[in-house]
């Protein structure tokens, strides 16, 4: 199986799909949600992006992909709010996209055309982003975030960069990568990072929501640390965005 060319033809005929996980507050009351791509193969499984992301990065059907999970997330947006949820979401976004010389009007028209409110939506990138070129991403992030566009660093914590840049970029959200808290709050080292991370984070005036939280004790953990927001398996899996808004609707 080609996977490079196989992805192309599911991109083109519609088959690939955009999930949701929903981002929780203390409460486990939905305040956002995350969209992550889905590629649902013949025999019924479907293909984890952690597979096909890093194929379409090299071979730069990524470019395609994101413009398609891009207009995906401002319908989704609005079918949120068509449903009565007003809620933002984020969509990664990846550098070889962010690069694209086109990449602020390509974001600017996809609004125009679907009608969705910028504010609404986070875009999700990681440090990685700022290995080159820094001054220039720095620069292309106000633009965007002068348009109403807002921005999460996923994977915090995982990357090389330093922490200058933080002061830099216009940034709205920290996503603190699923390795920390996975081994929270039984591992000393890792809840310290994750309590280092909340604190900066609030002094800055930050936003951090926490990946990948699976279990009662880890929610616990980062709620006593005044984390503002959990996305996990405890609270909800990725899903089709009907589901998501059924769930919404049945006060769940
Ligand atoms: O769902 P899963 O854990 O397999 O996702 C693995 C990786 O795929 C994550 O790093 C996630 O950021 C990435 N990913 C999922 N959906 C998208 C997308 O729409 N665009 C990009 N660029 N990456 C995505
Ligand atoms: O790199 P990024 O943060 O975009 O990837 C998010 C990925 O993490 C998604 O593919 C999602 O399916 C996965 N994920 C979300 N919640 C959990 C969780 O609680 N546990 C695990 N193992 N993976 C999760
Ligand atoms: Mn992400
Ligand atoms: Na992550």
């Amino acid at each position: 199986l080609n996977i490079e060319h196989e992805l192309g033809v599911a991109l083109n005929s519609g088959v690939l799909q955009m999930y949701v996980q929903a981002q929780v507050d203390r409460n486990g009351r939905a305040i956002g949600g995350e969209l992550l791509m889905r590629w649902p193969v013949e025999n019924g499984d479907m293909v984890p992006p952690h597979i096909f992301i890093p194929v379409a990065e090299e071979s730069g059907l990524i470019v395609a992909l994101g413009t398609w999970a891009l207009r995906q997330a401002c319908y989704a947006v609005l079918r949120l709010q068509e449903a009565g949820h007003t809620l933002p979401l984020s969509v990664n976004v990846s550098p070889t996209q962010f690069r694209q010389a086109n990449f602020v009007d390509l974001v600017a028209r996809t609004l125009a055309e679907t009608g969705a409110p910028a504010h609404l939506l986070v875009l999700e990138v990681t440090e990685g982003l700022l290995i080159d070129k820094m001054e220039e991403t720095i620069a292309r992030m106000h633009q965007l975030s002068a348009m109403g566009l807002r921005f999460s660093i996923d994977d915090f914590g995982t990357g090389y960069s330093s922490l200058a840049y933080l002061k830099k970029m216009p940034l709205y959200e920290l996503k603190i990568d699923r390795s920390f808290i996975i081994d929270t709050p039984d591992d000393a080292s890792s809840a310290a990072l994750v309590q280092s991370i909340l604190a900066m984070a609030s002094h800055l005036g930050l936003r951090v929501v926490a990946e990948g939280v699976e279990t009662l004790a880890q929610a616990e953990f980062l709620i006593s640390n005044a984390c503002a927001c959990m996305q996990g398996y405890l609270y909800a899996k990725p899903m089709p965005l009907p589901a998501l808004i059924q769930k919404l609707q049945n006060g769940e």
